[in-house]
């Protein structure tokens, strides 16, 4: 299955240094065609569920309280292989080990908080994007 879609977020620290739309502009940028778009925040509840696959990880607690700590921009994008193109784009999960000029090499400070999350996969990119977008939501 490849639906050449990815589900994106922008992390609360970036939202909370005003870099937003500076984001949202390199996303465009690049080619990327926003198919769903949303300004909210987790609460405690729906971030443990989100990071589900990580309850086991030492850093899920940590993980849970940031991301439900502020707003955030939840967003489906559209582009030819997406998942990848898209992973490719933001850099390594440590931003400290992203190639230049991607999103987490820009405006990434630290691995949890490093500035976007991109699905890894078409199966989890379907599930993270239903995790927020309704039918009418999402085009
Ligand atoms: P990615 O977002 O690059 O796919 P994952 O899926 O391994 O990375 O991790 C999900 C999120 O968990 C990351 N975006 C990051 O915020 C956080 N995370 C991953 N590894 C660590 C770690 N060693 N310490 C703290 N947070 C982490």
């Amino acid at each position: 299955m490849n639906t050449n879609r990815t589900f994106t977020m922008i992390k609360p620290t970036a939202v909370l240094n005003g870099n937003s739309g500076l984001i949202i502009d390199m996303i465009l940028k690049a080619g990327f065609q926003i198919k769903a778009l949303k300004y909210t925040k987790l609460s405690t509840q729906q971030a443990e569920e989100f990071y589900a696959v990580h309850k086991e990880r030492p850093f899920f607690p940590d993980l849970v309280n940031y991301m439900s700590s502020g707003p955030i921009f939840a967003a489906i994008l559209e582009k030819d292989n997406a998942i990848e193109t898209y992973r490719n784009f933001i850099g390594a999960t440590d931003p400290a080990k992203a190639d230049e000029g991607t999103i987490r090499n820009k405006y990434g400070v630290s691995i949890q908080q490093n500035a976007v999350h991109g699905s890894d996969s078409d199966e989890n990119a379907e599930i993270e994007s239903n995790f927020f977008f309704s039918s009418f939501e999402r085009f």
